[in-house]
């Protein structure tokens, strides 16, 4: 009986045969066939997936070819496994975040049906450096609050944010619980700022230990380095934010018309 149903559960999420006569290597076919999986939803995050054994005895291939195929979804993660309980499907949320208009890391993920939240990592007032204070055409004599934030998206970290807001602009705004609000809605609110555009450069690197520890990757993936200037609507610079984003689970999409 238990036989059935393990044998149920394979063939539906995974499919027939595989195409013997095709170019592509069986080993390649298998990993597809569970990336549908996946794709589709038949395949759960932290779902146990088919034994070695099993996969081979559904595909009729041998071991070492069905684990050609895990270990290369376990190298870019897609899968992780535990000593002795089996392989499993990694918890991998994409956040897309489209270019083309200006929005807030609330907005961002409220509009995925996520829930965001953050934790205040530093929040003080700092003396401009020059490189800082000619980003926002002021003396270097001006004083910057320096919040820096790490977003989270379902309680799971995928950012960390450093924004720089001139203090003149902003005065109390350290007062206010910048863990529990949005920065931009309480610019809006609390400051008049309305914020109309953003100039947005984006570059890839690794990150370093203390960020790969603080956004609780196992172990280093490449990240998203983001610098945002937005501008208010008489084109004041009014924030500089210096941004890290997971690389495996932040995309930018653009439209190109
Ligand atoms: C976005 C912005 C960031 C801004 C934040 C405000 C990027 C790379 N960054 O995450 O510059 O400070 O939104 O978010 O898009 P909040 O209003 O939710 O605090």
């Amino acid at each position: 009986m238990r036989r059935i149903v393990v044998a149920t559960l394979i063939a539906e999420p995974l499919g027939g045969p595989l195409d013997r006569e095709s170019p592509i290597p069986i080993f390649a076919q298998i990993r597809a066939r569970l990336e549908d999986a996946i794709a589709s939803g038949t395949l759960e995050p932290h779902q146990r997936i088919p034994s070695e054994r099993q996969l081979s005895e559904h595909f009729g291939v041998s071991r070492m070819t069905v684990r050609q195929a895990l270990d290369a979804m376990t190298r870019d993660r897609l899968l992780y496994s535990h000593a002795g309980r089996g392989t499993f499907i990694s918890d991998r949320k994409i956040i897309e975040q489209p270019l083309q208009h200006l929005t807030s890391f609330t907005q961002d993920i409220l509009g995925r049906g996520m829930r965001p939240s953050s934790r205040l990592l530093d929040g003080r007032i700092v003396r401009a450096s020059f490189e800082i204070a000619r980003l926002f055409g002021l003396a270097p004599t001006i004083e910057i609050v320096r919040l820096t934030r790490l977003r989270l998206a379902d309680d799971e970290p995928l950012a960390i944010e450093t924004a720089h807001i001139p203090s003149p602009y902003v005065p109390g705004l350290l007062d206010r619980d910048l863990a529990a609000e949005s920065l931009y809605a309480v610019l809006n609110r609390e400051y008049g700022l309305s914020l109309s555009g953003a100039r947005q450069t984006i570059e890839a690197a690794a990150p370093t230990p203390e960020e790969t520890a603080i956004l609780a990757m196992d172990t280093p993936q490449p990240v998203l380095k983001i610098s945002r200037l937005t501008f208010d609507a008489n084109d004041r610079v009014v924030e500089y934010v210096r941004s890290v984003y997971r690389g495996d689970r932040y995309h930018l999409t653009v439209e190109l018309r």
